[in-house]
């Protein structure tokens, strides 16, 4: 367990550095160099603690991705002997490495039955890179090349390359660099809370997934490559799917001879309390981008899961397939994939998520929904969510949205939590090792922000 402290206290010369330095994602630079950057400096099991000292329950798993909780000395071992043994080599041009062999076999054996094969990228990025890539050469190689436009989701995450940025459904990054390239179009998202109106979720969740039909056919059946999804928004808010929603998906998919594309980054190694979110909703996906979970963040590392189907025909008809990073099957990211996919076997932490803690959170997370600021509460597994309104009786969303969200996120950091607010949606997606006891201090630390929240804006 590591209790290196050595760099609290030097907030002020990060800070500056930083604010010199250092340009990070999805930030507004003026306002960091104002406020000044919070440096974190070390972590253990649940926990984070910043460069002044203060301990923050880490509510969001980094970002969705460290399953297995922070300190975990096998994957750092994992990556030392690696580094020492083979600290690179690629798998280009015909050669290969015993890790990245060795994970490539594992994720046969841990994702659905008829996913035998792997791609590795560094990100789920350069996997849905890969996405848009592979669907594309499926269908030339079919002798169908106009199928071309994929279909994806308002509010969709699929990374932030070019790629990835057009096929997520972020109004705000489209604004920025002409996305989505062409060939790439959106439909609504399956949220019944915001766009459900008067239909209950399971006549919602049918309209919700006829979007995709109307659209096939809008743009012509021989147009269209492939639909991709995340099963569980989560970037876009924690969008859990009425229970028709992917049912009639599937039929649509298959009934158009459309290529499914389901996007696990999230919802993979556990984070509903099955090991995939295709598992939870019987999804036979054609391709499925990984990342996050699978190395539970200690190295990056994704990937994407090729069915049979598509992989024989790249295989039998394709020759060479001109696509890859340098990085792909990097041999310590794919040792210490493996080890972390080992922990989540060997301490069973996708059943213990799916019949005991995942339950008991979501039972404690349901307790919100009467607190005067909460509209809705939803969850699932290791993932919730919370709609913060202006009238919960209405389904009355604030006048300025994003506002009250960011208000209780920073109250939520300045209490020693960490809670991610997607407009004014709060959520948590927490490490999968969080015990009872950690999710009723979770539990005691978001009623204490929605409280100051709600103090702050004169409610209650
Ligand atoms: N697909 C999904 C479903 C994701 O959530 C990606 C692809 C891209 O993965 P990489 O490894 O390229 O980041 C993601 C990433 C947030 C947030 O604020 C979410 C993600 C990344 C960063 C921030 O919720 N998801």
């Amino acid at each position: 367990m590591s209790k290196i402290t050595k760099n609290e206290g030097d907030t002020a010369r990060y800070q500056e550095a930083d604010r010199r330095h250092h340009m990070h994602p999805f930030t507004d630079y003026k306002q960091l160099g104002q406020k000044g950057s919070r440096v974190i400096t070390r972590a253990d099991g649940v926990y984070l603690w910043d460069s002044d000292g203060h301990r923050l329950l880490d509510g969001m798993a980094g970002l969705w991705c460290v399953n297995v909780g922070y300190g975990r000395e096998e994957l750092a071992k994992a990556a030392y002997d690696q580094m020492l043994q083979l600290p690179y080599y690629n798998t280009f041009f015909q050669t290969s490495t015993p890790p990245a062999t060795d994970l490539a076999q594992l994720l046969a054996e841990v994702t659905p039955a008829h996913l035998n094969r792997v791609f590795f990228t560094n990100s789920g990025s350069e996997a849905n890179d890969t996405v848009l890539r592979m669907v594309r050469r499926y269908w030339d190689l079919q002798g169908k090349p106009q199928k071309k436009t994929i279909i994806s989701r308002i509010n969709a995450y699929h990374g932030s390359t070019v790629a990835g940025a057009s096929l997520g459904g972020m109004d705000p990054m489209h604004r920025q660099g002409d996305l989505p390239i062409p060939g790439i179009v959106h439909i609504e998202q399956p949220y019944w809370y915001a766009n459900g109106g008067e239909l209950s979720p399971d006549e919602y969740g049918v309209v919700a997934a006829r979007r995709l039909e109307e659209k096939i056919n809008e743009l012509g059946v021989g147009q269209v490559a492939a639909f991709i999804a995340e099963p569980i928004q989560g970037a876009g808010g924690v969008i859990i799917p009425p229970e028709t929603y992917w049912p009639e998906i599937k039929r649509i998919c298959s009934d158009y001879d459309i290529l499914l594309v389901v996007d696990e980054v999230i919802c993979g190694f556990g984070r509903t309390g099955k090991w995939f979110g295709s598992d939870y909703y019987g999804l036979q996906p054609d391709l499925m981008p990984i990342a996050k979970g699978l190395s539970s963040g200690y190295l990056p590392i994704g990937g994407v899961m090729v069915s049979d189907r598509v992989a024989q025909t790249l295989i039998d008809e394709g020759g060479e397939f001109f696509h890859g990073f340098t990085y792909s099957g990097h041999p310590a990211a794919c040792a210490v994939a493996a080890a972390n996919i080992r922990i989540l076997q060997n301490e069973k932490l996708v059943e213990r998520v799916q019949q005991e803690t995942g339950p008991y959170l979501q039972q404690r997370w349901r307790e919100l929904a009467d607190h005067p600021l909460v509209g809705e509460t939803r969850g699932l597994g290791f993932l919730a969510a919370l709609e913060l309104v202006k009238d919960k009786h209405k389904r009355l969303f604030f006048d300025e949205r994003g506002k009250v969200g960011t208000l209780c996120r920073d109250f939520c950091f300045n209490n020693g939590l960490v809670m991610r607010a997607v407009r004014d949606t709060m959520i948590i997606s927490p490490p999968l090792i969080m015990t009872r006891e950690q999710i009723d201090e979770l539990m005691v630390l978001a009623l204490k922000c929605l409280d100051l929240t709600a103090k702050e804006l004169g409610i209650a």
